[in-house]
Order: C-alpha cells, then sequence, then structure tokens
C-alpha cells in the first residue's frame, strides 16, 4: 500500500489534518491506484465494426474482421493525446469472436485473414499501450452468442480459461471488466434458440475473481457489484451529484444483488456510509454508438461535451470510462481524433497551474493566497485513505471584506471539481464543512482557472 506521504504527492498537497483513525470502509491498495488514473479509454472493436452491429449474434464469419490498416501504435496514441492513462479492449463482446489466438474456441483471429490469421489484437494494443506509458485492460464479455456451450455448466471452465489465457500472457493488468448483459438468443454453435441463465449462480463469480486475484493481484475488477469497481448505473458516463464511494449494492427485487441485477438509481449514488469502498466508474461513448458506424462520424461529442463529461465523473470522485471506437481500417476516425486532442489540451489548460500556488488551508480550512487571483474551478479531495468523511460544505471567498458563498456541495472523496457560474477573484478562500461523519481530512484545496469554449 502507498504510504500516505505517496498518496498524498500523487494528490498534490499536504494533509491539513494529522492521522486519525480511519472512517468506515476505506479503499484497499489496488483500489488507491485505481483512484490515481480518473481517466481511461474504452476500445470497443470486433466483427461488429464490420457489420455495422451493436451486438453480433455469434454466426459472423471470422473472415470479416479485416482492418486494412489496424495499427495500434495510432490508437494509442490518440488516446493518450486527450490525456488518459490507461486503456481497456473489448477481447471479447456478445457475439463471441475472440481478438487474440485464443486455444479456447476456433471463433477468433486465427481464422481471420488479417495478419493471415497469425494476428493478436490483444498483444498489439497491451504492448502499444506499456510503450507509451498506459495501462492495460480486459474487457470479457460473459455472454457469449457463438458458444455451443453457452448456458451449460461447461461454459463456465472455458470462460475461465479464456480469462486465463489474458491475465497470464500479456504482462499487468489493471482492471478486468465483467459487464452485466448476459443471457438470451444466439447462434450457440447452430442451436438458434434463446437460452437464459441465472445471474445469481450460473456464473460462480466469487470463485472467477479469486482466479483474477490469484493471476493478477494488482488488477482491480469491474463489475454491478464490484468486487473493487462499480458501474454507475448508467451508460451516460455520468455520476449523481452526490456520489458516495462506499456502496452496498441491492438487487432489482431488494434481495442480494449479482452482475447483472442491481438497483440502477442508487448504483449512481453509492450508499452514505455504506460497508463497501465500492467507487464509481463512469462509462460512456465518444459516439451514440459502443462500435464504430460510417453514419456517427459526424455525432462525435465535442471536447466541451467531454469536459462536461469529465466534471460529471472524475469531478464527482469516480472515474470516466470514455469508449473511441477504431473503425474499420484499425484506426481511430479523425473526427475522434481531433474532439480528443482539442479535450487533452483544455485538460491540460484547466489544471496545470493551481492558482493557490504553495498556499495551503489552516486547521480552519482557510486558504490565504500571496496575491488577489481569478478562477472559476475549484479541486477538493478527501485523504481516502482515511475514510470518506465529508457530507456536506460550503466554499466561500472573501470579496469586499464579507465572506460569501460560491459553491455548495455534499460529497467530496477522491476528487470533487466545482465549476462557478462565474469567475470569482479573491486572495481568501475558505471550506465550510456543514456535515462530516468525523473530523475532516482534506488532502487537496486547489483553484484553477477553465477557459472558455468556442464551440458548445
Ligand atoms: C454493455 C454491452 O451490452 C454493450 O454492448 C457495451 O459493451 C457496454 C459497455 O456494456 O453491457
Amino acid at each position: 500500500m502507498p504510504s500516505r506521504r505517496e498518496f498524498l504527492a500523487i494528490a498534490g498537497a499536504a494533509p491539513v489534518v494529522a492521522a486519525a483513525a480511519p472512517f468506515g470502509a476505506t479503499p484497499s491498495a489496488r483500489q488507491l491506484r485505481w483512484h490515481e488514473l480518473e481517466f481511461y479509454g474504452f476500445l470497443h472493436f470486433t466483427i461488429n465494426t464490420f457489420t455495422d452491429k451493436e451486438w453480433g449474434y455469434g454466426d459472423e464469419d471470422p473472415a470479416l474482421f479485416n482492418p486494412t490498416a489496424f495499427s495500434a501504435d495510432a490508437i494509442i496514441r490518440g488516446l493518450k493525446d486527450s490525456g488518459m492513462r490507461a486503456v481497456i479492449l473489448t477481447c471479447k463482446h456478445h457475439d463471441g469472436f475472440c481478438l487474440w489466438p485464443t486455444r479456447t474456441t476456433e471463433h477468433s483471429v486465427r481464422r481471420s485473414p488479417w495478419r493471415d490469421g497469425k494476428g493478436d489484437v490483444v498483444r498489439e494494443i497491451s504492448e502499444a499501450a506499456r510503450s507509451h506509458g498506459l495501462k492495460f485492460g480486459v474487457y470479457l464479455s460473459p455472454w457469449d452468442r457463438n458458444n455451443p456451450a453457452y448456458g451449460k455448466p461447461e461454459y463456465i471452465g472455458i470462460y475461465r480459461d479464456q480469462l486465463r489465457e489474458l491475465l497470464t500472457r500479456y504482462g499487468e493488468i489493471f482492471e478486468v471488466w465483467h459487464d452485466g448483459a448476459n443471457g438470451g438468443d444466439g447462434y450457440y454453435g447452430g442451436a438458434r434458440e434463446k437460452r437464459q441463465i441465472d445471474k445469481h449462480v450460473y456464473y460462480e463469480w466469487p470463485r472467477t475473481w479469486q482466479l483474477i486475484r490469484q493471476l493478477q493481484p494488482n488488477a482491480v475488477v469491474f463489475s454491478d457489484v464490484g468486487p473493487d469497481i462499480r458501474w454507475v448505473g448508467n451508460e451516460r458516463g455520468i455520476a449523481a451529484e452526490t456520489s458516495w464511494a462506499t456502496y452496498d449494492p441491492v438487487a432489482v427485487d431488494g434481495g442480494s444483488a449479482a452482475p447483472g441485477d442491481v438497483r440502477e438509481k442508487e448504483s449512481q449514488v453509492g450508499t452514505l456510509r455504506g460497508t463497501r469502498w465500492l467507487p464509481a466508474e463512469c462509462d460512456v461513448s465518444i459516439r451514440p454508438g459502443w462500435f464504430w458506424h460510417e453514419k456517427e462520424n459526424a455525432r462525435v461529442k465535442t471536447p466541451a461535451q467531454l469536459a462536461d463529461l469529465y466534471f460529471k465523473s472524475v469531478g464527482r470522485g469516480g472515474s470516466f470510462l470514455l469508449n473511441v471506437p477504431p473503425d474499420r481500417r484499425g484506426l481511430l476516425h479523425e473526427n475522434d481524433v481531433a474532439s480528443l486532442r482539442a479535450f487533452g489540451e483544455h485538460l491540460k489548460a484547466t489544471f496545470a497551474v493551481n492558482l493557490a500556488g504553495t498556499a495551503r488551508p489552516d486547521k480552519d480550512l482557510q486558504l490565504k493566497l500571496p496575491r488577489p487571483a481569478t478562477f472559476n474551478v475549484v479541486r477538493i479531495r478527501e485523504d481516502i485513505r482515511e475514510g470518506q468523511r465529508v457530507e456536506a460544505f460550503t466554499v466561500e471567498a472573501m470579496t469586499a471584506g464579507a465572506w460569501r458563498p460560491i459553491a455548495e456541495a455534499t460529497s467530496i472523496g477522491a476528487c470533487r471539481l466545482l465549476r462557478l457560474a462565474q469567475p470569482v477573484t479573491t486572495s481568501t478562500v475558505r471550506l465550510r464543512i456543514t456535515k462530516s461523519g468525523a473530523p475532516p481530512l482534506i488532502s487537496e484545496f486547489a483553484l484553477f482557472s477553465e477557459p472558455a469554449f468556442l464551440q458548445p
């Protein structure tokens, strides 16, 4: 586990209150490392890219997978330009096509003309990611509409073998992603039928998670119920305005939850003073669909829209998982690349300089700047190693000899970003904690100036 000093160095500030006993649930070492990533990419790429579908049925000919100019390096550079620190690849989506030469099925890149059947998308993306300093994670869909064994007990062994390959062949994995879309109609080796599974028992998730812990002890595991990271309950990339890192998931019927069976509204908020540290990951696509479609080339989110999502995900204590789907060439489309780059520049310009300079809050959480500064963004972090404590607060600025409130919110956690309605010029700011489960431990109180966008 990083020491308190290391963690705070990353958060960019010194603690303002001496160490105290932890309050409630606290993050594990792997969760703490994940919190530092904040913003990372998702790559949805498979046969769907070539069939113009979002969910393949599972009967697609592997020969359809044939990107003409695939470049993992160009894809990763495009993502890195936006400030992402990691990337997760759909190694297998619901249609069952494996992007690596697996021993578990014939339905893979080995039967495609791409690189004469000798290619391995997982290898190329993982290596390019690492060479550019990005961490690498895997998405492996539990639902497999191609596999004849899906719905039967033997499929669970196949799924685990696939995970074992992914977690042993490609170096360090930072995150393992299991989505909650499970069961339904599919090809299933020619059966072409509907197969329902019991989400609560079929996958024996705890055993699969144990296998992940064994093979990749540093990886965080994502699903609707964790065990490390929770789905945020929507695919719009936003956490609720009040979002707790603690969460006790509940099934739709009020019973015990499972991947694919949670009350989505509660996933967005988490559980105040909940018993488990399960912070939210906010996933969304840069386009309307998860996969690339020609007709969506003009519907790429603008840098201003991406910034809005960043403030509503990272700025509410979660992470921002932005999908950017490669096209049929095996490259990111120019429109996506342009938007990512402009967004990356905006992020840099916004957070490059903390206008509080070297000023640190005193014990009353007051910041005295050497000279007046003009800012429109406030960033506050709690020392989450000691738990999430703050439940409501106000930021006040001294202007014309009087304190006036400039922002107000509830949860802080790993990071709270406040965008002010108007820029404020002052040399004295304070944080007033109005509700807190335990004495607050604020590790950062910083001020920034966000430039305006020319285009909405
Ligand atoms: C969902 C899937 O059904 C979508 O296709 C996409 O992969 C999304 C990220 O997860 O569960």
